[in-house]
């Protein structure tokens, strides 16, 4: 699709006002939401991250793609929010320690939003003590940790034993994604559910409040 093409090289050269316009231009012309998220900004972004990794553009490049998605996210998210299942409870999410990439754990958030489920959003870098401390303060059911670096991957193992150390382990369930992580290495660490993407994350999540008979 032409107009999705263009989102996805507009987003690439990092312009953000034209990913602003493109993307409400798909909505007007009847686009989903879903598409174009998929097919323009992400396609986009995923195509900057193999010029990244192949030195064929740098970390300044990058910032100002991230910026242009997250102009065409904004344009989406009350999209994507609206008209989803109603389910109560609350997660906290953030990217662990020592990392800052934040795209997909905010995306997981919206997505969760659209479930009807309460985000206390922690940000990035955010250690096990902390992801423990925001929990028990929001009596939070649902711990949501995003890693997008093999080598800060491990912190969610720290959080995994910061709550059995806290006494909550057995209160909240600990949710983890992004690139570098699985399903073998969410067993691995104690995790209770591993999640590919942020759609599937957000119907697993309401999936396990609903199991514990809280949604
Ligand atoms: Co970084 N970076 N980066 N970077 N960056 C990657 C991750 C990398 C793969 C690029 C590459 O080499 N090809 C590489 C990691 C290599 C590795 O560890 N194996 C890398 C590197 C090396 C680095 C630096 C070390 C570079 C440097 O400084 N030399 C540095 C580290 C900084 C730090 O964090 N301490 C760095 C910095 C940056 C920027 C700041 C420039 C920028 C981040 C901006 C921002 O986030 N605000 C950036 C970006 C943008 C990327 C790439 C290009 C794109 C990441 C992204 O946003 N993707 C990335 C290459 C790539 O992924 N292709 C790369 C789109 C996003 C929607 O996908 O986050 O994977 P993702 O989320 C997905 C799923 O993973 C999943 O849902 C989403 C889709 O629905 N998901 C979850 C994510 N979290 C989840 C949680 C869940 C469930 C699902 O449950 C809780």
């Amino acid at each position: 699709m032409e107009k999705l093409k263009l989102i996805s090289e507009a987003l690439q050269k990092g312009k953000a006002k034209d990913v602003k316009e493109m993307v409400q231009q798909a909505l007007d012309a009847g686009l989903s939401p879903q598409d174009i998220l998929n097919d323009g900004l992400l396609s986009g972004m995923n195509e900057v991250g193999i010029k990244f990794k192949n030195n064929e553009v740098y970390v300044p490049d990058v910032l100002i793609a991230a910026r242009a998605m997250k102009a065409g996210t904004e344009i989406l998210k009350p999209l994507l929010v609206a008209g989803g299942v109603k389910a109560k409870g609350r997660v906290v999410i953030g990217t662990v320690k020592g990392d800052l990439h934040d795209i997909g754990k905010n995306l997981v958030a919206m997505m969760m939003e659209g479930q009807g489920l309460e985000i206390i959003d922690a940000g990035t870098d955010v250690s096990a003590d902390q992801f423990i401390a925001l929990a028990k303060e929001n009596n939070a059911q649902i711990i949501a940790c995003s890693a997008l670096l093999t080598t800060t991957m491990g912190e969610m193992k720290a959080v995994v034993e910061a709550a059995s150390a806290a006494g909550i382990r057995d209160q909240v369930t600990i949710m983890v994604g992004g690139a570098p992580v699985n399903d073998t290495f969410a067993k691995t660490i104690g995790a209770d559910i591993y999640s590919p993407d942020a759609a599937t994350a957000a119907e697993e999540a309401a999936a396990a409040l609903k199991a514990r008979g809280i949604a």
